[in-house]
């Protein structure tokens, strides 16, 4: 494999001892050289102007480049900069006006990943801006505090226009966040952290989709970017830091701990607080996936947040795709380094409660609809069942793989596979019938996961999600309801949120009636 790695990787990796990881661990001292000499950025907060009753925010795609390691340009797309877009700071009930004009030199959207909007300004495939338009969604805020993100939703496009670097964090703050005495104040004691991993080529271009590989897990980087900086450390000024952690990787799933060991608390996942905050060690989140957690840095020691490697378990037989899956996951990585300062403001301590809205009821629930997930391998998958069924033209080939569906079918844009009354309680079961895992993405809801294999969820699972993680042979069920906007013409998405799945079909379209 070390024909595939390019020059940037060989130099971002050769002060490092530790590439896999397995509990052992050591932080380099002395001499060494500076392994994480980046200090972390942080995205330029937008918190919008007031014009005509509503706050505007405006954001413009750019096509620019980036130099990532000294001396080395990289071509990005960035949002009002090179790189990933501002954090927009949205307040509930709030009315909103978003102007986004496309500078980029192809047809592009922005989605507002985990709110609740009307159909028109969900900036899903129905809603592309061509390259010179400005489209401009409004909506009011209908949301509870937490950590949601924005991205391109192109047909076919998602993966790469994302893997170039659209993609932005997005909080919403409310009452009740702001009657909690949390760390709160952004770039300070609230960090975003947006977590990506990249191939680079030697000439400093990222290198997206060059193998087989990358068609199946999903494009897997060997490099970290946080906030689009590699190697980066954060200097810690408080006792006590909030992290809004997010994958916004294509692909991968990242393990994350610390490499102390030391635990930390989780107060929030994708749609809101949790009821109280859980002690944690461990974290995995899957693309598309958030978790606000607070970490204590009060003994002053540096640590560092990693990825864990995992053992695989899937088995081993002849052929390909077995070394595809069994590499999965197996990788470990430091994501970035903790350092606290001589001197730490003092911190509030963390509330014993929180504030979580899940509060639907299954007993509520009038209907019970299943999606199925599944890769097809052969020639040819899925079933003949009309519009969306077996394969698309062009995507799958080579090794007969790549064959994404839902239900044996694969993402048209004119045919709507589900349609939902608008305030019905629904309980969706999700089985997966492929040998990976995919995260499950339902836009304009939180739902409730209720259960994974008939078992309750793990606390950490029991706030309001957007996005949820479905193993291999698992059936996960989730309780939601679609509030406030219905639209007879105008469709939502549910996708996979690998994005190289979903670019292959792993998506379906619901209206809200
Ligand atoms: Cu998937």
């Amino acid at each position: 494999m070390i024909s595939r790695r390019s020059l940037l990787h060989a130099i971002s990796l050769s002060s490092v001892a530790v590439s896999s990881w397995g509990g052992r661990f050591s932080v380099a001292h002395g001499q060494q050289p500076d392994r994480f000499p980046n200090p972390l950025n942080i995205p330029e907060l937008l918190e919008g102007s007031q014009r005509d009753g509503a706050v505007e925010f405006r954001l413009r795609l750019q096509d620019q480049s980036t130099e990532f390691f000294p001396g080395v340009t990289t071509p990005t797309w960035g949002i009002n900069g090179s790189y990933l877009g501002p954090t927009l700071r949205l307040r509930n009930n709030d009315a909103v006006s978003i102007l986004v004009e496309n500078s980029l030199p192809e047809h592009s959207t922005l989605h507002w990943h985990g709110l609740h909007v009307p159909a028109i300004c969900d900036g899903g495939p129905h809603q592309v801006v061509a390259p010179g338009r400005v489209w401009n969604p409004q909506f009011t805020v209908r949301q509870q505090a937490s950590t949601y993100w924005y991205h391109s939703h192109v047909l076919d496009r998602t993966g790469p226009q994302v893997y170039q670097g659209l993609a932005g964090m997005l909080i919403v703050d409310d009452e009740a966040s702001s009657g909690l005495d949390i760390p709160s104040d952004y770039g300070v004691d609230d960090i975003p952290i947006i977590i990506q991993d990249k191939n680079f080529n030697t000439d400093g271009t990222f290198r997206y989709i060059d193998q087989y590989d990358d068609l199946i897990t999903g494009v897997q980087g060997d490099t970290i970017l946080v906030n689009g900086t590699t190697w980066p450390h954060l200097t810690v000024r408080t006792e006590r830091v909030r992290l809004r952690l997010l994958n916004a990787a294509n692909g991968r799933t990242f393990f994350l701990a610390f490499t102390d060991g030391r635990s930390f608390q989780m107060i929030a996942s994708d749609g809101g607080f949790l009821g109280s905050p859980i002690e944690m060690r461990n974290l995995s989140l899957a693309p598309g996936e958030r978790a606000e957690i607070i970490v204590d840095c009060s003994d002053r020691q540096p640590v560092n947040l990693i990825s864990q490697a995992r053992i695989s378990d899937y088995p081993e037989y002849q052929g390909a795709m077995s070394s595809i899956l069994r590499r999965m996951n197996t990788q470990g990585f430091e994501i970035l380094a903790l350092r606290p300062d001589t001197d730490l403001a003092p911190s509030p301590l963390i509330p014993s409660a929180l504030v979580s809205a899940a509060n639907l009821d299954p007993d509520q629930a009038v209907r019970t609809r299943r999606f199925l997930l599944s890769m097809g391998f052969g020639m040819r998958s899925g079933d003949n069942r009309g519009p969306g069924s077996g394969q698309r033209n062009g995507l799958g080939g080579g090794y007969g793989g790549g064959n994404y569906s839902i239900n044996g079918r694969r993402m048209v844009m004119d045919y709507i596979n589900e349609t939902v009354p608008l305030g019905d309680v629904e309980i969706w079961e999700l089985a997966n019938n492929s040998p990976m895992t995919h995260p499950f993405h339902v836009h304009n809801v939180q739902f409730q996961i209720l259960d994974r294999n008939g078992s309750p969820p793990p606390p950490e699972e029991r706030g309001l999600k957007d996005t949820v993680k479905v193993a291999s042979g698992e059936t996960v069920r989730i309780l939601l309801q679609f509030q406030f906007y219905s639209d007879p013409e105008n469709p939502y998405m549910y996708h996979c949120h690998i994005l190289e799945h979903e670019d292959r079909g792993m998506m379906g379209q619901f209206l809200v009636v």
